[in-house]
């Protein structure tokens, strides 16, 4: 596998920054976050473990301590409910970081992932989670995602592999269940990973083909994946459903408005799926019970008619 292309050297450049995205749909720094926010982000993911019995009580290092992972959680909802990435975001030092090399104020989606790899020697593939683009299911809005490491994750641990160079070729399409261009695979040079620490971040763009590797190590993998919108593009709307039919929603935005939506058979419509962080397709016949009144959702829309419309993470 490739080595990423480390781009740490070109901070505060902002020519070479803008030149290195349009060329290559990544930026990857290494050692650049807050050394105190990043570790009191990791401590919050070990207080999981350790509440898990996984990980023993005085260790820092999300080392599995061997007793037996059973029904290990697909989230982890209490980082969620305690708002975790929201305060780590908030940190003055890692706000500065994301606004100096998007060169914007920035607006965090409610797309957020928490991910904890249990080990797995026995890991019949190579990948815990298959090849995707991210910007694939959430047309409308233009993020970026920033992927952090959270501890040392080497080739057993696995990480995040993304296949630089393939990001200019679009989205791909589905065949009997596997991701891929229609014109043409993926050539093998491209996949490209590295040996990430805590500290380091992957930024890329929202066509980047990526997929995550399966943990063959003795520890747990812990890293954060988040999206980033800069204020001065569109922003989705982001709110709790008020009222909500089958062509229709209004969402009470967090600026406290009511924006009422149409929902037509263009909308890309999911619902929350039990065990999983990730929102499954849903028809629009189901979205009243899917998407009641009260529920956190984001959107995306054009001339009123939503794109997408999603439960928060
Ligand atoms: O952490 C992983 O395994 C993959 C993460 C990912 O797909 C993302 O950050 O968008
Ligand atoms: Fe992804």
């Amino acid at each position: 596998m490739r080595e990423l292309m480390d781009s740490t050297h070109a901070l505060g450049d902002r020519e070479a920054l803008t030149r290195i995205w349009e060329e290559h749909g990544y930026w990857f720094f290494r050692d650049v976050l807050d050394r105190e926010a990043t570790t009191a982000l990791r401590d919050e993911y070990m207080r999981e473990l350790k509440a898990l019995e996984l990980v023993d009580a005085d260790s820092t290092d999300p080392f599995w301590n061997g007793r037996p992972i059973e029904n290990f959680p697909a989230t982890f909802r209490t980082l969620h409910q305690r708002k975790v990435w929201q305060k780590f975001v908030r940190e003055p030092r890692i706000n500065a970081f994301f606004e100096d090399v998007l060169d914007d104020a920035v607006y965090w989606i409610p797309m957020d992932y928490y991910r904890i790899v249990a080990p797995n020697r026995n890991a019949t593939s190579d990948a815990y989670l298959g090849l995707h683009q991210d910007g694939m299911s959430n047309p409308g809005v233009e993020f970026v995602t920033c992927w952090m490491p959270l501890t040392d994750i080497d080739d057993k641990v696995g990480g995040l592999v993304i296949a630089a160079g393939q990001e200019k070729r679009g989205y791909m399409a589905f065949a009997d269940g596997k991701a891929g261009f229609t014109d043409g695979p993926i050539p093998e040079d491209s996949w490209s990973t590295a040996d990430y620490r805590l500290g380091d971040v992957v930024i890329f763009t929202r066509t980047m083909p990526h997929y995550g590797r399966s943990n063959t190590s003795d520890r747990f993998r812990l890293s954060l994946d988040i999206r980033a919108v800069r204020r001065s593009d569109r922003l989705p709307v982001v709110g709790t459903v008020k009222s909500i039919s089958t062509d229709q929603i209004v969402i009470r935005s967090e600026e406290e408005i009511d924006v009422t939506l149409v929902l037509d058979d263009k909308t890309f419509l999911r619902g929350p799926a039990p065990n999983s962080p990730n929102p499954v397709p849903i028809n629009r016949h189901d979205v009243t019970q899917a998407l009641p009144a009260g529920t956190a959702v984001m959107a995306t829309e054009e001339n009123g008619v939503a794109l997408v419309l999603r439960p928060q993470n």
